[in-house]
């Protein structure tokens, strides 16, 4: 498939190691695809489901012991242990290779060696790269195909070139006392061991896309973020771009995929998806933040997603995807999670493969759910209603907004603007979001999840700042506005205030205004808050008072939340840019 001498090299060294049977490189065609699915239907690994119902989809089970990302056993390995900074766990690389090297010594004996190159990013396009996964699992390569461009195509678009990450995969005893997930960004390096789960072992995602890329990035002048990307069209026809990163469970893919309210989709307002998870960006020849989704798929949680929440992503399961740990329905073939619709199914097997029904279900034990709670889809983009023109092409689409956002009942308001890029970034490094009554342990609890990329940072988060920061100064007047939205305020009941989803529109559609400078605004302590005037509410069952009531910015709230802004700012010790404490000293003063 190749004469590249790095990758056979790299290739005959993990064979040497791993010690396989057979190796079979994935070429990317048609007809490797449908033996490698009949091969993982007859080996069990896949269940194929109703073909008339869900053509090309299969249900996959995975260890019980391993069914999330383990972000205590994910290691950044640098050679200098403050490389990592304060929020990753480290490991010098000598050390994590050989323990990493005895773990995987001799696990693909009888087994088959998958070689699969992909291209994170539309194949060829400047702002694409490559990798190289090895793995033992026909399951990730079969997710491998949906998430990212692979096969000979990439292999041709690399030539000799040593660009490329390494990404090598061993299910070996989905043994989680040896399962590590480790970065060595030096070396361009991943090594994941004894995890069969999508984030761990799809290693072009979480590992790559963010961990390594974040460092590339750094290195090379560019941004890798845990980001959507959207693009709204007006009814003239105009599409604007907009970036969003929001810690988890706060709504990303609905945002990516919204449908906007009957009003606005008459007057002709459409959404457009880019991505819904991760954002490359560069700046361009005429000096403006370009960004593309370097996946090619959608990785999403399944329980939640239906009609009403996110119409989109469910269209986009409909075909080729495969479902990881949802419920079986043993009447139709189909698959099933909490929260579809009403109609649980009364003969089925639940996410480990154990006989379920409907009385089963105790809603305060979610051990008796009958999908994983982390269970999920993955769909291909191309399935997606309303994945953008763009998605495909190389180029890049120019970003007029940047937003960051979290789960806040009180604190943050509905929507508002930084003063500036520095002010934005100051925003996005004190990111926050509370824990929900939905999960174990303490309610409202605020975690600081700076732009929602704590666990995906492949450095030192104080050098990731001033890399924002360095960015906003090349981009200077053509630097994405920045802001931040809450779509959970809530009334001393605990109420929601805002109804979300595809409301959301309203405030976005505030968003370029102000971009476009069409919006006023009043300014507050912490940046330029909508005149209430300014949101529109057509149709929607909704008084002023109330929307005045999530616009507000009070000082008292404030003043807390800079004292735990300060607070979390001491981790990051000398390597907290200047520009960020200064950043705060004027907030402190603007609160009085
Ligand atoms: C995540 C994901 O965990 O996208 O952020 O899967
Ligand atoms: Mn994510």
């Amino acid at each position: 498939m190749t004469n590249n001498k790095q990758v056979l090299a790299w290739v005959e060294e993990m064979k040497n190691l791993v010690k396989p049977d057979n190796v079979m490189w994935i070429d990317g065609s048609e007809q490797q695809l449908n033996e490698l699915r009949e091969l993982a239907v007859k080996t069990g690994e896949l269940h194929k489901l109703n073909e008339e119902m869900l053509p090309g989809c299969y249900l996959h089970r995975t260890n019980p012991n391993d069914v999330a990302r383990v972000e205590d056993r994910t290691f950044i390995c640098t050679t200098k242990q403050e490389d990592a900074g304060p929020t990753n766990n480290w490991c010098a690389p000598a050390e994590m290779y050989k323990k990493l090297y005895d773990i995987a010594r001799g696990s693909y004996m009888g087994k088959t060696m998958y070689i699969i190159p992909f291209s994170m990013g539309p194949i060829g396009s400047p702002l694409a790269k490559i990798g190289i996964e090895i793995t033992d699992s026909v399951y990730v390569v079969l997710n491998m195909i949906i998430m990212t461009r692979v096969g000979t195509k990439v292999l041709d678009t690399l030539g000799d070139s040593n660009d490329w990450v390494r990404a090598f995969h061993s299910r070996c005893d989905i043994d989680p006392e040896k399962r590590y997930i480790c970065q060595f960004p030096e070396d361009n390096t991943i090594i994941s061991v004894n995890s069969g789960y999508g984030g761990n072992v799809l290693l072009g995602k979480k590992c790559f896309a963010l961990r390594i890329a974040s460092y590339q990035g750094w290195k090379e002048g560019w941004m890798a973020e845990h980001m959507l990307i959207l693009g709204l069209e007006n009814p003239k026809g105009e599409v604007k771009y907009i970036a969003a990163a929001f810690p988890s469970a706060c709504g990303k893919t609905n945002l990516a995929m919204l449908i906007p309210p009957k009003y606005l989709k008459e007057k002709g307002y459409k959404v457009w998806t880019v991505g819904d998870d991760i954002a490359w960006m560069r700046i361009g020849a005429d000096g403006r933040l370009y960004a593309i989704n370097p996946e090619n798929g959608f990785f999403g949680v399944a329980p939640g997603t239906n009609e009403k929440s996110n119409f989109n992503a469910l269209e986009s399961t409909k075909k080729n995807t495969i479902f990881t740990n949802v419920a079986l329905n043993l009447d139709t073939n189909t698959v099933w999670w909490e929260g579809l619709d009403k109609n649980p199914p009364e003969n089925a097997l639940e996410w480990k493969g154990n006989p379920w029904n409907p009385s089963m279900f105790v809603k305060a034990d979610k051990s008796t759910y009958a999908a994983h709670p982390n269970s999920r889809f993955t769909a291909p983009a191309e399935n997606c209603p309303c994945i953008s023109e763009e998605f495909d092409k190389g180029a890049g689409v120019p970003i007029s907004a940047i937003i960051f956002g979290g789960r806040r009942a009180k604190c943050t308001p509905l929507v508002y603007q930084s003063k500036n890029w520095e002010n934005g970034v100051f925003i996005g490094s004190a990111m926050a979001s509370e824990t929900t009554a939905a999960a174990a342990g303490a309610v409202g609890v605020v975690r600081r999840d700076p732009m929602a990329m704590l666990p995906f940072c492949g450095y030192h988060m104080g050098d990731y700042f001033q890399h924002w920061l360095d960015m906003g100064k090349k981009l200077g007047d053509k630097a994405p506005k920045i802001f931040n939205v809450n779509w959970f305020r809530t009334d001393d009941e605990g109420n929601f205030l805002w109804p979300g989803f595809g409301d959301n529109m309203r405030v976005l559609n505030w968003i370029i205004d102000r971009c476009e400078g069409k919006a006023d605004a009043t300014e507050t302590a912490i940046g330029f808050v909508p005149k209430p005037e300014d949101i529109d509410l057509t149709d929607l069952d909704m008084d002023m008072e109330t929307l005045k009531s999530i616009l507000t910015v009070d000082a008292e709230t404030w003043k807390k939340e800079a004292a735990e802004i300060e607070e979390h700012y001491k981790k990051f010790g000398d390597k907290l840019p200047a520009e960020l404490k200064n950043q705060l000293a004027t907030l402190k003063a603007n609160l009085g």
